[in-house]
């Protein structure tokens, strides 16, 4: 057995009940064989970078519009602080639970070193279900889930941010319930914050832009362009919002969008008209994506059955599929139907949406495949751009931040192109972004002594 079995082992015996977490370790660690041949030193350090540095775990009792005390789990995962303070998103949804945290936080801390800026890797949230609740049920929520992680972060030791369930409006109550308890104006302390109090330019754009700009530079590589390319696009929140607006600036075609109950296909395009509808739909009117299909002529729409199963979205003949929903959204039988119907690209706007089954068939497949890690890494970029501007007491205009972000993106996708290469795996960017991300925290953490 090798070294690196005999601790994947060792990480499912300990926790045997989270398979989302070791997933997500087992990945990275298939692409570290050729690390430790160069650098037998450095499996100390997977053994270390595998455990979390710390985990919160904590209750958060509030009280419904009805009267009623309810009370759901928090979380905050501090998985490696080698580069810089913790850096990750919040989630809201009832399937949170340690498993998906441990795997979001741990994905983190190698996307977090890809986008070259100095931030470490951790993710929170709570199994609190934000659909059908008031406003002022979110509020409280978002209030009693601050006053006990107030006590835990700080802008320079960690800075969460969104992620499914938790957009503007949840940074906003968190946010104010963070400077009344600390009193302080810590800008830095939250990330994806409203303009108006030191939120930037961009970031609610950024996880989207950067996912086309990334996939752009892969189809380059193959001397193909968004121009005229279809695409499908899973999930409907921020990141598959602006991923199609920027695959639509791009002269591509989206024609497909789902959300948890069902799917659209709109074989004529989803243009710039029809997107402004879907963003009033979910951000504002918070509704259903079947109400789209009712609205517009020509469109199909399908149930989704069992949830997430959007299987026939993957059924479409596209040249650019984007999974940007959740985790494992796409198995191995959709990525055979994507190679089937010969999709030239794939990049995962979601963190892990393609189970391992699925990323083995594109490889196979001769499919260019991006992993979240590298290509949903925008978004936190951005969310490094904005502490770097509440630190300056400056905000950039628009276009330094979208001409940063897409230079972020660039550069993340040369280094995961050219280590891959480096290590004769040319065009896999699993394998790149994993080994790139990891040699940066192990050098850091070798430097520190025994952390
Ligand atoms: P949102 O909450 O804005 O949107 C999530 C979308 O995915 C919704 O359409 C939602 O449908 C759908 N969805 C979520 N969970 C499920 C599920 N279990 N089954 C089916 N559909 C589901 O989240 P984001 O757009 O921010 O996040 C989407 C993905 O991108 C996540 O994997 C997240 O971790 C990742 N990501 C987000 C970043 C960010 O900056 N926001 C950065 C990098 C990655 P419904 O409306 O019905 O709930
Ligand atoms: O998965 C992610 O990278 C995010 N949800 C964004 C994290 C952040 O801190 O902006």
């Amino acid at each position: 057995m090798s070294v690196l079995d005999a601790i994947y082992d060792k990480v499912v015996a300990r926790d045997p009940n989270q398979p989302e977490f070791h997933q997500a370790v087992k990945e990275v660690l298939e692409s570290l064989e050729p690390v430790i041949e160069a650098h037998p030193e450095y499996i100390s350090i997977i053994e270390r970078v595998v455990e979390p540095e710390r985990l919160i775990h904590f209750r958060v009792p509030w009280v419904d519009d009805a009267g009623v005390i309810q009370v759901n789990r928090g979380y905050r995962i501090q998985f490696n602080g080698a580069i810089g303070p913790y850096k990750g998103g919040l989630r809201f949804h009832p399937s949170v639970n340690a498993s998906i945290l441990k795997f979001l936080a741990f994905e983190q801390i190698f996307k977090n070193s890809l986008t070259g800026l100095p931030m470490g890797g951790g993710k929170g949230g709570s199994d609190f279900n934000p659909k059908g609740k008031s406003d002022g049920e979110v509020m409280r929520f978002c209030q009693s889930f601050m006053m006990e992680l107030w006590r835990h972060i700080g802008h320079n030791c960690d800075v969460p941010a969104g992620d499914i369930g938790v957009g503007g409006r949840e940074i906003g109550y968190m946010f104010g319930m963070y400077r009344r308890l600390q009193n302080e104006f810590q800008g830095g302390v939250l990330t994806g914050k409203g303009r108006s109090y030191g939120g930037s330019r961009i970031r609610p754009e950024a996880t989207g832009y950067g996912l086309v700009y990334f996939a752009r530079e892969m189809l380059a590589t193959k001397g193909k362009s968004f121009e005229g390319a279809t695409v499908s696009i899973s999930g409907s929140g921020n990141v598959a919002q602006f991923a199609c607006q920027k695959v639509l600036y791009l002269g591509g075609i989206p024609v497909t969008m789902s959300d948890s109950s069902g799917w659209i296909h709109d074989p004529a395009g989803i243009t710039h008209e029809k997107l402004d509808y879907i963003m009033d739909l979910k951000n504002n009117r918070r509704g259903r994506l079947s109400e789209y299909a009712d609205h517009f002529d020509g469109v199909e729409y399908t149930v989704a059955e069992p949830e997430p199963s959007v299987s026939g979205l993957w059924n479409i003949n596209v040249d650019v599929a984007l999974p940007c929903a959740t985790q494992n959204e796409l198995d191995g039988e959709e990525a055979k139907m994507l190679v089937a119907n010969k999709v030239i690209a794939v990049a995962e706007g979601a963190n892990m949406p393609c189970t391992p089954e699925a990323v083995e068939a594109f490889q196979k497949g001769g499919v260019l495949f991006a992993p979240g890690k590298a290509s949903n890494a925008g978004g936190v970029a951005t969310s490094g751009l904005e502490m770097s501007q509440n630190s300056l007491r400056m905000s950039w205009t628009r276009k330094e931040v979208d001409e940063k972000l897409e230079a972020i993106m660039i550069s993340i996708h040369k280094n995961a192109y050219r280590t891959a290469k480096k290590y004769g795996r040319e065009g896999d960017y699993v394998f790149g972004a994993n080994v790139a991300g990891f040699l940066k925290i192990a050098e850091a953490m070798q430097a520190q002594g025994v952390v």
